[in-house]
């Protein structure tokens, strides 16, 4: 079988290291450790991550988008480098999610609601697998990568639309800034 790590990455997606200075991911995480972060709920079933949304909010139930409590002054660095990643303007990341990943935490296939345009994707703290796959006929295709603390990702195009992302059961600690653009069709 072809090595995932090996594969082209799916259109659209990028990844980039060190976008962070290990000085603003130490400061950042003072913050997150502070902020009232929540058990993740899904149509009742609730997982291991805790998470807290900025700006807008998108509830499950109402399958629909809700306007949040206003990014923190705290994430703007962040999101201005998330911003600059992407080639977006900082305003046009209206959303913001602060994701806890305790030992043995994970998340699933799915792919983000299309409420939402572009995802980027800051990790702190300690590396994930994050991977990617998309069905070609009766099979997957599939790709993967080790998103290292104080790496950025996007997602867009084909690798946004197409594709489902997951990340696998960490062994450690692990943050993430998940911030996305608002579709304007949506
Ligand atoms: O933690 C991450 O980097 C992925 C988060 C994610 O996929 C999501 O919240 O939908």
């Amino acid at each position: 079988m072809k090595n995932a790590r090996e594969a082209a990455p799916p259109e659209g997606f990028r990844y980039q290291a060190e976008v962070l200075p290990a000085e603003e991911e130490r400061e950042l995480v003072e913050h997150i450790r502070e902020l009232p972060l929540k058990e993740f709920e899904f149509h009742g079933y609730v997982g291991k991550r805790r998470v807290i949304s900025y700006g807008w909010h998108y509830d499950f139930g109402e399958r629909r988008l809700q306007q949040a409590e206003d990014i923190p002054a705290f994430l703007l660095p962040v999101r201005d480098r998330a911003a600059a990643f992407a080639d977006l303007a900082p305003g046009d990341l209206a959303h913001a999610l602060v994701t806890e990943y305790g030992p043995g935490a994970a998340i699933g296939w799915h792919r983000d609601k299309s409420v939402f345009g572009d995802v980027i994707g800051v990790s702190l703290l300690s590396p994930c697998v994050f991977r990617l796959r998309r069905k070609a006929g009766a099979k997957w295709e599939r790709y993967s990568l080790t998103a290292e603390p104080r790496s950025a990702y996007l997602l867009r195009g084909p690798s946004r639309t197409e594709w489902e992302h997951s990340i696998p059961a960490v062994d450690a600690l692990r943050y993430s800034i998940t911030f996305r653009s608002l579709r304007a069709d949506r």
